[in-house]
Parts: structure tokens; sequence; C-alpha cells
């Protein structure tokens, strides 16, 4: 098996390696030098293969690297500038040079030759994170990786750590590429086995902790919030007990032994199963704040996640919404959490789902660091077997505007918002030892847009996508990079026309989360329903007849949501209870608009597939095999969606489809 380089294949530094390079940089040591050593050793590997070269010193022609600590240009910031003969990078740190370099390397040719005057670049949030959902031991129903589609865990292997961790570093030079600075390497689930990273297993993330560092990547756990009863033997984990912070903050000055440059602790508490203050009486502020003071005297970070909700619901219960659970456990508590607490907010208040509106507690706690959290792994997007360009929705979330106004989300969360403390952008990594990395060769494009949008939110997605595909097939015939657009731009548009419509979520087997199963959710205790019945389906969150949901956004939106009339379509019904015949803003009712969307989506995954042979022989054959097969299990996929959906929609409403398509 040959590893895919990815975004990063030898051909996309042509430019670099032609060129003279120098470096100008001062004696360097601890983790700057490492990091100094990663730039060197890009430079040595490029321009050995091209033909040019590298000296230390002042500037000739090529390319120039600065590192001047006294340059006063932000922490991992770089300037870049260019003249005809020579185009000069320059950082205040080793990290700004490592960005800048990639930059150079992204920009290719165009990077060289040409008068641009001076910018700088700098990224928007200064924690631009993974979370790894990998396991130690293989879970019996979730596996090495929780909701993972490429392979097993990078380093864990069925019990242990890989002997061979080469691929780790492999791994953390593309995060690198790509701005990536934080790096979470175990499962928000925290079972037994995986508790003892904290203590008994603290070795192993030392040792991954010194391969990801020389790429600027700083390691965080998982950890488990009993772990003070579970792991140090005390009668209790309350988080105001004394002898409980004493056994945090030794465990964590442990940790800081061994990892000096520790990057923090992330926690899912009283959610799912996982423990949390709730036992103690306690707040999520208590239990936040208890961690965060073990870590404080480090520089350490909690990221605590907000995804917090009664996932025991009676179905029969129609009051209880999970759609407003974060929202009202934790602005009580805004003012509350330390300053080196993040609270972690996935960006709907459901999860994930192709569509759903975006969660009303990222722009509702002003005095708290709220870091948004994303999902680049594809649970419910169709689990890397789906073509699905993630950048698209995420901009859509990253450019929303909570108060109407000028402000984004993404202003919130990076700290730029008049409302809002810097939280970061984080995301669940959809990686593993997968020969491609990410299962579908095009799910690459997926981390590589987060990891830009991390840096830049404000970047286009299309734009994204041409950078991806110059990196990825450098020097391809152009009808490569035509079909990988026409194929990835607007995919998100066609996995959702031929999924669950119009906002309401979910429809998925249970468990699995892939393929269609209209009431799989329906009587569980998930708290995710749709309620289907002879007349019409949505759930109804206004505050005049449903369970008030649309109270939590700021004006304009808690009244556009709560109005039937203003409320835009791709979300009436994640917001309103609608008949069979009620008619949208596009002139469709409901059900013409069910039926039209399922055969036009699979219809769409069909001229996917056709569009991708027209790249046979001008990819890599493994590439061009491994995609293939994808889009094969996506068209029977988007079928057996198309046909279960209508079908449906026809047997509940007994409205039939007026273009007399084949229903069952
Ligand atoms: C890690 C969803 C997923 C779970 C995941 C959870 C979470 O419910 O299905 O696998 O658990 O989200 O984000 O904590």
């Amino acid at each position: 098996m040959t590893e895919h380089p990815a975004w990063l294949p030898t051909a996309a530094f042509a430019a670099l390696g032609r060129r003279h390079v120098t470096l100008d940089a001062p004696d360097l040591d601890g983790t700057p030098a490492l990091v100094l050593g990663s730039i060197v050793g890009e430079i040595e590997a490029a321009t050995s293969t091209y033909g040019g070269s590298l000296t230390r010193g002042a500037a000739t022609t090529g390319l120039h690297l600065v590192l001047d600590p006294d340059a006063g240009l932000g922490a991992e910031a770089f300037m870049l500038a260019s003249t005809p003969t020579v185009t000069t990078v320059s950082a205040s740190d080793a990290s700004g040079l490592l960005y800048g370099l990639f930059e150079v390397v992204r920009r290719g040719e165009a990077a060289f030759g040409r008068d641009v005057p001076a910018s700088t670049i700098a990224p928007a949030t200064s924690v631009r994170m993974l979370d790894h959902w990998d396991n130690i031991d293989v879970h019996p129903v979730m596996g090495q990786v929780e909701r993972g589609y490429a392979g097993g865990a990078l380093w864990f292997d069925d019990g242990t750590l890989r002997d061979d961790l080469s691929r780790v570093s492999r791994y953390a030079r593309l995060l690198a590429s790509i701005g990536i600075n934080h790096l979470c390497i175990n499962n928000v689930n925290v079972h037994h086995t995986e508790s003892t990273l904290l203590t008994t297993r603290l070795e192993w993330v030392a040792t991954l902790a010194d391969i990801v560092r020389p790429w600027g990547v700083r390691t965080h756990l998982a950890v488990n919030f009993n772990a003070p009863a579970a792991l140090g033997d005390l009668p209790t984990s309350d988080p105001c007990d004394p002898a409980v912070r004493a056994w945090w903050a030794t465990t964590t000055a442990r940790v800081y032994e061994a990892i000096p440059d520790f990057g923090g602790y992330v926690v899912k508490a009283d959610s799912e199963g996982q423990p949390g203050p709730f036992a103690y009486g306690r707040t999520h502020a208590d239990g936040a704040n208890c961690l965060a003071a073990a870590l404080a005297p480090f520089g350490g970070l909690v990221h605590w996640r907000a995804f917090v909700y009664n996932h025991r619901q009676d179905w029969r219960d129609r009051r209880t919404d999970r759609a407003r659970a974060a929202y009202d456990h934790f602005t009580p508590l805004d003012g509350q959490f330390a300053d080196n607490v993040v609270v972690q907010v996935k960006f709907g208040p459901l999860d994930f789902q192709v569509r759903e509106a975006i969660s009303p507690l990222l722009s509702a706690m002003p005095h708290t660091h709220v870091g948004l959290e994303l999902q680049v792994t594809q649970e419910y997007t169709g689990q890397q077997r789906h073509v699905y360009y993630l950048p698209e929705q995420w901009h859509e979330v990253l450019d929303w505007r909570p108060w109407g106004g000028a402000v984004t989300q993404a202003d919130v969360v990076t700290g730029r918002a008049p409302d809002g403390l810097d939280g970061g952008i984080i995301a669940v990594s959809n990686v593993g030892t997968d020969q491609f990395w990410t299962g579908h060769p095009l799910a690459q494009a997926n981390l590589y847009g987060f990891g830009r949008l991390a840096w830049d939110p404000t970047l286009d997605p299309a734009a994204i996508l041409d950078e991806w595909i110059g990196l990825t097939f450098p020097g391809a015939d152009p009808l490569v990079g035509q079909t990988l657009r026409a194929m990835m731009l607007g995919s998100r548009a066609v996995y959702e026309s031929y999924t669950a419509p119009l906002g309401i979520g979910f429809m998925v087997n249970p468990g699995v989360h892939y393929g269609p199963s209209v009431d799989g959710y329906e009587y569980s205790p998930w708290g995710t329903y749709h309620f289907a019945d002879r007349d019409g389906i949505g759930v109804d969150r206004t505050r005049a007849s449903g369970s008030g949901y649309t109270g939590q956004y700021h004006q304009p939106w808690a009244d556009v949501y709560e109005s039937l009339a203003d409320c835009p379509d791709d979300l009436l019904l994640f917001f309103h209870h609608v008949p069979y015949t009620h008619v949208l803003h596009s002139g469709k009712t409901l059900i013409q608009h069910v039926y039209d969307t399922h055969f036009e989506g699979a219809a769409a995954a069909e001229r996917m597939r056709t569009d991708w042979q027209r790249v046979k022989g001008l990819v890599d054959d493994a590439v061009f095999a491994r995609v293939s097969e994808r889009l094969d299990e996506q068209v029977r996929c988007a079928d057996e969606w198309r046909d279960q959906l209508t079908t449906y929609f026809w047997r509940h409403s007994g409205i039939p489809d007026d273009q007399g398509r084949p229903l069952y």
C-alpha cells in the first residue's frame, strides 16, 4: 500500500525547490529550534529534488526567509513581500515562518517574480484544533475510532501505542501546512483504558507530543471527569472537594513534567453517559474551573463541551426539546468560567446535521471564551463514501450574522466581535490509517478546508478548493480541476436533496448514522423526532405554540424563525410543523418539494459518477479506482434514500407526485 501524499506531493514543491533560498535566523533552542529544523528539512528536500539551494545569510535572489524575534509581527504571523527578484517571508517566531513557507508552497510560481507589496498574514484565532475520537482498545460498538471512516487510529492499535509512528509525523506536517496548531489525541468518550493516558500511560502521550512538536502542534488529552475516583482512589470526584482539586493539581503537574508544552484537557461531562459535575450537585462552571485551576500555572486550556442534553428522553414527552438544552444549561453560567476555559459548542443545537439552525449559544455568552466545534469526519454527511465538500457548509456557519448586522459568527468565536472572547475553532478529524488518510480521497479537501477556514474564516470555499486541487494534482490536465469543481462545489446541496428534507435532520439508521431510516429515531430516547403523521411533519419550536426555542436567538432571528411566513425554506421543518400542502417560498408544496429534490438529488449523484469517468488516465490510478468505488456506493445509497423518502411521504400523505415518477 502506497501512502498518498495528500496535498503535499513532491511536485507541489517545484517552485520552491528551484529557488535559491536564504535563511536568516538567530540561534534558537527548545521548540522554536525544532520548528526551524522542520523548515530547513522542507527546503532541503525541495531544493535537492529541483536543483535549488539553501544557504544561511542575507537576501540574494529567490526566496529569503527571515526570523526576527523583534519584528513585532505577532505570534504565528508572517509577512510576505516580493520583488521581481526576491520573495521575502519574515516572522517573529518559528511557527510564523513555517506557516509563511507553506504559503509560498501554496502559491507556487505565483509567489515569485512579481512586485507584491508587503502584507502581514495572521491567523484569526490562536487555537485551531483537531480532536480525534480515537480509542486505545477497539470499542465493541464504535471500533478503534469512534465515527471514524478512514481505517484505524494513527497512533493506537488495539490496546497499544503503534511501534511505527512515522506516519504521525507526516500527519503533523500536513496539519502544519494548513495552520492547525492543537491536537487532542483521544476520544471524548473516555473509557477506562483511555483514562489512564493521564497517568500510567502518560509516556505514550509524551511520545506523541514529541513527534508533533516540531510542526508547531501542541498535544491535548480528553479526560474523564471521574478520574480522581476512578484512577486516584478518592471517594469522590466532586470538583469542589479540596482532595479532588489537589489530585487534579498533582496529576496535571506530572503531565507538564513529561510534556512541558501540553495543551490541556478536553472534557465531555454529563453528556451521553459520561460523568460530570451534576452528580455532585455542582455546575459545569464548577467542574471546568476545577480542571482549569490545575492547568493555569502551566498555561493549559480546558475545552469543556456544551453538548449536554437528556439522551434518555421519553419520546411521548412533547415538551422537552433537545435543541434547547445547551443554551439552557450554559447561558446562566456566563461569566463564571475561568479565563483558561473554552466552552466548546457544536455549530448546531442538535448534532452536526446537514442542515440545522446555527446554535444560539455561540453568541450568547459574551463573558466566556466560546469555541466553535465542527465535524470533519462525515458522521451524518455521507461517512466519506459520499462526496460532500464541507467548507461550503462551514462558510455558511462562519459567515452567519447572529444579530443580523455586520458581526459574523466567526467574529464572535475568534474574539473580534464587541461581544466575544477568542475561543477558537475546533473540529473532529476525519483521518485514519487509510492509504488516502481520509477513506474517500476527495474528503482530504475537507481537512484541508478546515485548516484554511480556521486560519482565515473569510476565505471563499471555492478558492480553497482551487488551492487544494492545485496542490494535490499539480500539473494535471485542466479537465481534472473542472471535473472536481463540478463534482464538489454544490455537493452539500446534492447530499441534502436526497436525504432528510428542509432542516428536519436525522432519518438515518440508528447507531451507524448511515443510510435512510425515516422513523429510525422516532420512538427512541435521543430527542431527535420529526413528528410525521398523515397531515404533516416538522418540529414546532416557536414561542407561540412550540418549545420556545426560537426565543434563544437575538433579533432579527427570534422573529424570523418564529414566523412561518419569514422562516427560510431550508429550515422550515426545523422550526415549524406544517401540512404536506404547505406552499414554500419557492412556490412548490412541501410534498412536491420532497419528491422533486429526491429525484433530482439521486440523479445528481449519478451525474457525479459519470463526470468522474472523464478523468480516467488523468489522475493516479489508485485515486481513480477509490473514488470510482465510492461513487458507486453513493449512487446506490442515494437511490435508496430517494425511494424510501418519497415512498414514506407518499404513504403518509396520500398525495401523488405531480410528475408521476415511481413510488412504492
Ligand atoms: C463522541 C454524537 C456521536 C457520538 C459522539 C457525540 C459527541 O452523538 O454520535 O459518537 O461521541 O456526538 O459529540 O460527543
